[in-house]
């Protein structure tokens, strides 16, 4: 299911989404949703939040939301809550600030966001946050890219940005470049193209864009392209993988590269189609 989201995400960004048949994809979706509402990664597999963002990204994409009973979704999300607001990911359990942001980007795009205590899960993430700015998956977790996306995207569509130190953040977020013009995730890390979706979201959401330098990341992006075959790589020479065309393409979107769709930093889809604007997305992109 992610990867007919990065795959078909793609497209669109690309003007290319009618390359495949709609009628097709939201068929073999619609056979992944479980009796309890949400989604699994592929047929007859176990519902998991990610699965279910997911699908209901991929129906947003061809504007099919109306295929579903959103009631349903919107209830099996409200029902990985926990009493101090954060979300499991599925019915086993585990708790991490990734599944808050997948519930609340889910129920935005599905107009529920009244299903769940939102005050109670905004503390939550805010509770996630750590001295140097960033977020971690649970209070007190390492700050890391990924997690900081998912924290700041879910504090920007519930307009609850106020929660986070943006100079403080934008610092650490553009300590992330390194001398080939890529990001990296954390300190010492190598630089990888899926953090040019990570970290440059995050700094637009903050609007503190302008603390990197653009050309060079784009040029870092270009490198990773597979001429011969089209895909984008993590870096430079390794193989290509559909989750890295997929942010690589998203990153280039992010920074304005001609030909490719806008992108909503905070919901991961691209403009135009019809989510509640977040305080954002409205005004900076
Ligand atoms: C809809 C865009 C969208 C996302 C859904 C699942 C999710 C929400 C976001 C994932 C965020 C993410 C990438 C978190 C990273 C988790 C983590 C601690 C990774 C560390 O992995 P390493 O050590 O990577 O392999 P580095 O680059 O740090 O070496
Ligand atoms: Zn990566």
């Amino acid at each position: 299911m992610n990867g007919a989201y990065w795959g078909l995400a793609t497209l669109d960004l690309l003007g290319k989404l009618d390359a495949l048949d709609s009628n097709e994809v939201i068929e073999w979706i619609m056979k992944c949703q479980h009796e309890s509402g949400g989604f699994a990664g592929n047929i007859g597999h176990d519902p998991h939040m990610l699965y279910t963002l997911s699908a209901v990204q991929v129906l947003a994409l061809f504007d099919k939301l109306n295929v579903l009973d959103a009631d349903k979704v919107a209830n099996y999300i409200s029902g990985l809550q926990n009493e101090d607001g954060s979300f499991s990911g599925d019915e086993w359990g585990e708790v991490d600030s990734r599944f808050s942001y997948l519930a609340i980007c889910c129920l935005s795009i599905l107009h529920r966001l009244d299903k769940i205590n939102v005050e109670k899960a905004v503390n939550y993430i805010a509770s996630c946050k750590n001295v140097d700015g960033g977020f971690g998956c649970t209070p007190g977790g390492e700050s890391h890219a990924g997690q900081i996306f998912c924290c700041v995207g879910a504090l920007a569509i519930t307009g609850s940005l106020h929660h986070v130190d943006k100079d403080l953040l934008g610092w650490w977020l553009c300590e992330r470049q390194v001398k080939s013009g890529g990001l990296n995730g954390r300190p010492e890390k190598l630089p990888d193209v899926c953090y040019s979706w990570w970290v440059l979201s995050s700094l637009i959401m903050i609007d503190r864009v302008h603390w990197i330098n653009k050309d060079k990341l784009a040029k870092f992006i270009l490198n990773c392209q597979d001429t011969e075959n089209g895909g984008i790589s993590d870096r430079p020479e390794d193989a290509v993988d559909v989750y890295h065309t997929y942010f690589g393409i998203a990153g280039l979107s992010l920074l304005e590269y001609p030909g490719l769709k806008a992108i909503d930093p905070a919901h991961a889809l691209p403009l135009l189609i019809s989510i509640p604007a977040t305080s954002h997305s409205l005004s900076k992109t």
